[in-house]
């Protein structure tokens, strides 16, 4: 298996197995789909059916599409057992039902769906989704189920007081759900780890766009639905002429049998670079009418579009500051001209990025870049055109490994907010480690603002209930390619399919939700590599103690992933962390390490959070959590972990080594699998030659960044570790022609600096 098939494989289930056998007996015959076109997502979703019920149990269903009279489906003499009716509500109640079993239209929102699943075998399954995508939705997560072989009905709880029903309902949190491509039209992806774009090749559109259908199917199944397809650092020229808009159109007709929708990255200066305009000022009549009719285009080409991501006045990208307007007036700009194209009662979604920093401005050693999100946007909570969502990284750097949740989520309050966690391992392996992103991005969702002194986790902010917001959600980065793995990877297509499970449902802060981590996990095991124990642990444990063992070897007590800064954000060069205009920042010195970010004495970065309680928290070293203490205090190196006996710099030294031997205990966990039949070869080969590599780079990891600290500090290891290299074998010891030795730069990534 090459993994292109990823979690929507539909292996055969062992029929011997009794859960499995006592399934099959339920597996339906007859698939009536409700209504359906061609190119609607119910289409789609029964044709998965079809394939899931051929795949998994090696069952061929008859399929009736198109039915708009189902009626005969509940007389008494028509046998509807083993029946499946999926459609939507309202074609349901409208065909379907009588007088007893109408469904109630108000226990879904958009995109929500139903299962109505039989105790007895004289009825029929019912998969109904509140739209067309919520029907697509719903049958994807009743494979899932059948895929895992789960009975579905145990799932289900039974609420509708029809005795004869259990019923599931299933209502996305927030109606964005998104993914952003950071595809550039030269067909390259900006921090791209899993091939070339899906979408572009030499300045246009491809022609074949069968990956991308398939890429859109995927999404669907965990209920993304929209895709930013180019680069957020974006080209003008995208919009700008007919054929890359009948391309993008071309796009988004691939993608709406799935339910996903194209979004655009727009380049705040086309006007001017390729509108031959003199100026891109938002507020410029030309300027408008420019945008204006760039919208038009679109929508008479697509539709449904989607809608807008811009990322303004931030490394080096054009915007509004130029002309001294806020950022809300260059939001506004594009949120109006979406409203004017856009149907009225879909109006197109303007994404505006809060990351804007200037890393010219700010390169100065006193400045805070974690500053400057809150400083940007707070003054302007309340003056955002209702269509436009404010798209916030999840911490105030830039997806590090370990971050406070940026402090901006507390103050945008009048104003649509929506998270960005990145599915791509930019700072974190790079596809070439396994780091399994939940439990990160679930210390984000659950952080409490508490705005107003009242309970304020991020989760609910971003779904509009704590301040009452219509739009919000989720952007995730993902940046999938041409690869056979999409992602580069197998086991980073965890994160991408945790990425959707959680953009629908971010509760599961306990371990025993059915959306915590550790239960994605298991379900994506299951789905990717079958549902035996052996496998299904395996993959669980790795993954669980993933994220932990990142931090423990490259940056640990909130002083960041320690990558080179500079532009390849991959191998370790804290070294490259100071002073720097990134503001990606240790505060490393001869007696002590981590950026005082205090109001008393550092950066006033901790006073940016609303919460009176969380900002004073952060004030204080004593009650800062041990994850975060560099993040917001420069201490000696001697400081005491509060309520611990080890010393700061010990404790880097010893979470380097302990991260590294979690590492290499992967590749021996992994290794128990080998010729047990349960991985198939070349999937279990890639993988344990991406656990090894990862084991060998987080000795890399550890080396460099203990022999910097030791280095630094002149304090030594208490255990004698740091500098010994007892078995590593140094490349300088290698005798291969045509090589020479090299000092390398930093020294420190390499032991003898060569
Ligand atoms: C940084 C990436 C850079 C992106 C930028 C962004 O290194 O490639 O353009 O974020 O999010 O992390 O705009």
């Amino acid at each position: 298996e090459n993994g292109i098939d990823a979690w929507l494989r539909y292996a055969p289930l062992n029929a011997s197995d009794p859960a499995v056998a006592s399934l099959i007996t339920q597996i339906p015959q007859r698939v009536i789909v409700l209504n359906a076109t061609s190119t609607s997502p119910i289409f789609a979703a029964g044709q998965e059916l079809f394939k899931a019920c051929q795949g998994v149990f090696n069952r061929t269903v008859d399929i009736v599409y198109a039915v708009d009279n189902c009626s005969s489906v509940f007389t008494a003499n028509s046998t509807p057992a083993k029946t499946i009716v999926i459609g939507t509500v309202t074609a349901f109640n409208h065909f379907c039902s009588n007088s007893s079993n109408t469904i109630n239209t108000s226990l879904l929102v958009p995109d929500g769906y139903l299962w109505q699943l039989p105790a007895s075998a004289s009825s029929p399954t019912l998969v109904l989704g509140q739209n067309e995508p919520g029907t697509l939705y719903g049958t994807f997560a009743y494979l899932a189920e059948l895929a895992q072989g789960n009975n579905p009905i145990r799932t289900a709880s039974n609420i509708t007081t029809a005795t004869d029903y259990k019923t599931h309902i299933s209502n996305p949190v927030a109606p964005v759900r998104w993914v952003n491509q950071w595809d550039n039209l030269d067909g390259s992806i900006e921090r791209g780890y899993g091939g070339h774009s899906l979408f572009f090749s030499g300045g246009r559109v491809v022609s074949d766009l069968h990956r991308a259908a398939a890429y859109a199917r995927l999404l669907a199944s965990v209920g993304i639905n929209a895709v930013v397809v180019n680069n957020v650092n974006a080209d003008a020229a995208l919009v700008h002429t007919p054929a890359n808009i009948e391309g993008l159109g071309r796009i988004a007709d691939a993608f709406r049998p799935y339910g996903v929708r194209v979004g655009v990255s727009l380049n705040f200066a086309a006007p001017q670079s390729v509108g031959g305009l003199k100026t891109y000022d938002p507020l410029d009549a030309g300027v408008i009418s420019f945008w204006d009719s760039v919208t038009a285009q679109l929508y008479s080409r697509i539709p449904d579009l989607a809608g807008f991501l811009v990322k303004g006045d931030s490394e080096g990208q054009p915007g509004p500051k130029k002309y001294n307007r806020s950022l809300a007036q260059g939001a506004n700009l594009f949120a109006k001209a979406l409203r004017k194209y856009s149907p009225a009662d879909r109006p197109g979604v303007l994404m505006y990025r809060a990351f804007v920093y200037d890393q010219l401005q700010e390169s100065n050693w006193k400045a805070d870049r974690a500053n400057a999100a809150v400083s940007y946007f707070a003054p302007l909570d309340g003056q955002f055109d209702d269509n436009v969502v404010v798209q916030v990284k999840y911490g105030p750097i830039d997806f590090q490994v370990r971050e406070p949740a940026s402090p901006l989520f507390g103050h945008l309050q009048k104003t649509n907010a929506a998270i960005e966690l990145q599915v791509t391992q930019e700072y974190l392996g790079q596809q070439c480690h396994l780091v399994y992103l939940p439990p990160l991005w679930r210390t984000v969702l659950d952080f409490d603002m508490e705005a107003g002194g009242t309970p304020s986790p991020v989760k609910d902010i971003i779904t509009g209930t704590r301040f009452q917001r219509t739009l919000g959600g989720s952007a995730g980065v993902v940046n999938a390619g041409t690869s056979d793995t999409w992602l580069g990877s197998h086991l980073a297509q965890a994160n991408l399919y945790a990425y959707g499970r959680m953009a629908w449902d971010p509760t599961g802060a306990n371990e025993t939700d059915p959306a915590s981590p550790r239960s994605i996990i298991e379900s994506w095991a299951k789905l990717t590599f079958g549902r035996d124990p052996a496998v299904v642990n395996t993959v669980t444990d790795l993954a669980m103690a993933a994220w932990p063992a990142y931090e423990n070897y490259t940056g640990n007590l909130g002083m960041q992933t320690l990558t080179d800064i500079l532009y390849t954000h991959f191998g370790p060069n804290p070294a490259s962390q100071d002073g720097n205009g990134w503001g990606q920042w240790t505060r490393a010195d001869g007696h002590g390490v981590g950026m005082d970010r205090t109001v008393s004495n550092g950066t006033g970065f901790a006073g940016q959070y609303v919460g009176k309680d969380v900002a004073a928290k952060f004030e204080s070293l004593a009650t800062t959590p041990r994850d975060l203490l560099l993040w917001f205090h420069h201490v000696p190196y001697t400081q005491l972990l509060p309520g611990e006996n080890t010393t700061v710099i010990q404790h880097i030294y010893d979470a380097h080594y302990a991260g590294a031997e979690t590492a290499a205990s992967f590749v021996t966990r992994w290794a128990a699998l080998n010729g047990s039949g349960l991985v198939d070869p070349d999937r279990y080969a890639s993988i344990a030659n991406q656990l090894a590599f990862q084991a060998g780079h987080a000795i890399v990891w550890r080396d460099a960044i203990c022999t910097f600290f030791a280095d630094l500090s002149k304090i030594p290891d208490q255990h004698g570790r740091v500098g010994r290299h007892p078995w590593r074998i140094e490349a300088e010891a290698m005798t291969l022609k045509g090589y020479a030795r090299q000092k390398v730069s930093p020294a420190i990534t390499a032991s003898g600096g060569e």
